[in-house]
């Protein structure tokens, strides 16, 4: 597969997976995780041809670790849901500092009631700014908001690492959050 095939089945996987399982004829378990297998006939049923080694080329070379292979057969998305699941990632201490991409014409609602997960279930944050920056652009001009990871964990919040460079959390009230400098 070339990259841009396997962007293509990337953005597949990441939809039946987080959003639409339905749509292949399978359903995610409390974690997330789908027999591999069965989605795959899924995806034959509703005229997509997918071979297991293609995902897992796809989930070898995929840039953010967006999905994670059991030892038994399983596929889930590491993050990203709208469906409800329970990751079950374990809570880590945070870095210090941590990143979220948002767009100017969310920050006043950003100020007055904090990062909410909106269509998602949690809320996405991100070890880098330059990567807080691409993800706040898909949906406009990106501003980049530092988090208080620290702060927020001290406070009682529950932090998970869902995958290198992507952490989850419930809520993120807004005294926990300023603008980057650069934005
Ligand atoms: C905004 C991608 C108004 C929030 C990314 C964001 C991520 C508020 C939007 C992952 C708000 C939700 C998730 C409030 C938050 N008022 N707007 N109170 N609180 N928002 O797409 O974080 O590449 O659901 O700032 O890398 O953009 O697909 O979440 O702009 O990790 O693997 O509401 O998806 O990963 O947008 O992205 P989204 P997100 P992949």
């Amino acid at each position: 597969m070339d990259r841009d095939a396997r962007r293509r089945l990337s953005k597949r996987l990441a939809y039946h997976l987080r959003h639409g399982p339905g749509d292949a004829g399978v359903e995610l378990d409390r974690a997330g995780w789908v027999d591999l297998d069965a989605l795959l006939a899924g995806l034959a049923a509703a005229g997509r041809r997918v071979t297991r080694g293609q995902v897992e080329q796809v989930v070898a070379t995929s840039d953010k670790q967006r999905f994670q292979l059991s030892g038994d057969g399983r596929i889930r998305a590491r993050y990203g849901h709208s469906v409800p699941v329970d990751l079950d990632h374990d809570p880590a201490e945070p870095p210090a500092r941590l990143y979220h991409g948002t767009t100017r014409e969310a920050l006043p609602s950003i100020r007055r009631r904090g990062l909410r997960p909106r269509s998602r279930e949690q809320v996405h944050l991100s070890t880098d700014p330059a990567t807080a920056r691409r993800v706040g652009g898909r949906h406009g001009a990106p501003v980049v908001l530092v988090v208080d990871a620290r702060g927020l964990a001290a406070a009682g919040h529950t932090l998970t690492r869902a995958a290198p460079a992507v952490w989850l959390v419930d809520h993120v009230p807004s005294v926990y959050l300023h603008e980057a400098e650069s934005s």
